[in-house]
């Protein structure tokens, strides 16, 4: 457990020594590809190739990277509309993913679920939700299912802050005390809930980890920018999990350096706000932090260099890529593959 603001000198900070360097590169390398992918998101937006809106997670990528890496594979992610950055940190390509938005035959779902719809059972990836607060209960499900069956796996649930304050969350959060079940709740609190700051429609100054006491749980809250500090609290919280202790909530606290969504130029924000929260830009501190590690800076230009070329390599093959022909509409609607309504 650790308060905000921790990610000053890392030399002093003893707990950054039990990430070590494997796990460090992994957390690098997820955040910049997280990064990369969601600006050409965005630059495809504009060349009209994206259809639709998207949720971009720009500036709040040491949450999905800090989890993702802690997470076991057979783990399960539940995310929200702003749900890329999650998808891609559990290890679907950047290609699954970009083409899904592209509505093109080599997405994710063959282009049928588009930005806020991204699932990959493969990956451990269960959904990305845009009614909000509704995967809370489905996380509690999935976590019950592995204990029911002694089948190990942790469910990791991402929400936003404006989803404390629906009902779901607060129902979800006293059954998976009561029955003390294999879930993580992962508030990433970026101070608005679409246009509204959280603060002016919240009783309490940290909207979920001030609400953890009324469920018995503890009140975490770390630096959501902080990539270690995310990887730390994440692979306890995990592990508690795992043995059988019971569920957490944690609260990430980072911005997100865009508007909420395409169409929002986010003028509501104060002056020199996004200015302040750029300083502390999860990507840059991590990168300076590696340095500051005797990490060379060639092994993370060569990290970088991949990436992009995944990058680039991804954005071709989608631009190459088909549209889906027209009689995939009515597979993956319903179990059996087919369309017809049943009684
Ligand atoms: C039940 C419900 N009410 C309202 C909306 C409209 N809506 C979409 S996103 C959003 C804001 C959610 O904010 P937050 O939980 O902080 O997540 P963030 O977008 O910041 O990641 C709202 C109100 C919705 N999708 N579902
Ligand atoms: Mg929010």
């Amino acid at each position: 457990m650790s308060d905000a603001g921790t990610s000053g000198d890392v030399r002093q900070n003893g707990r950054n020594d039990e990430v070590g360097e494997e796990v460090r590169l992994r957390l690098f390398r997820s955040q910049f590809l997280i990064r990369k992918a969601e600006q050409r998101a965005y630059d495809l937006f504009l060349q009209n190739l994206v259809k639709g809106t998207s949720h971009l997670s720009i500036g709040q990528e040491a949450v999905a990277a800090g989890f993702a890496v802690a997470m076991r594979p057979g783990d399960l992610s539940f995310c929200t509309y702003r749900g890329h950055a999650h998808t891609l940190a559990r290890g679907v390509p950047v290609e699954k993913v970009l083409g899904e938005l592209m509505q093109r035959d080599n997405g994710l779902m063959r282009g049928k679920g588009g930005s806020m719809h991204l699932t990959s059972v493969e990956h451990g990836v269960m959904g990305s939700y845009a009614i909000v607060g509704a995967h809370l209960p489905i996380a509690c499900g999935a976590a019950w299912r592995a204990q029911y069956r002694g089948e190990g796996d942790v469910s990791v649930c991402f929400f936003g802050d404006g989803t404390t304050n629906i009902g779901a969350f607060h129902e979800a959060l006293n059954l998976a005390a009561v029955w003390k079940l294999p879930v993580v709740f992962v508030c990433e609190n970026n101070l608005y809930m679409e246009y509204t700051p959280i603060r002016t429609v919240t009783a309490v100054p940290q909207p979920a980890a001030d609400r953890a006491r009324a469920y018995g749980l503890d009140r975490i809250v770390i630096d959501g920018n902080d990539a270690d500090d995310v990887y730390l609290t994440a692979r306890n919280a995990i592990a508690r999990a795992r043995a059988g202790d019971g569920p957490a909530l944690i609260e990430c606290l980072t911005y997100r350096h865009s508007g909420h969504s395409r169409a929002d130029p986010a003028k509501y924000r104060p002056p020199g706000e996004l200015e302040d929260w750029l300083k502390r830009d999860p990507i840059p501190l991590y990168r300076a932090r590696l340095l500051g590690f005797d990490i060379s800076e060639a092994t993370l230009a060569t990290i970088e260099a991949e990436v992009m070329r995944e990058v680039e390599e991804a954005t071709e093959a989608c631009k190459a890529a088909p549209m889906p022909p027209a009689d995939i509409l009515a597979t993956d609607v319903y179990a059996d593959g087919g369309w017809a309504w049943r009684n």
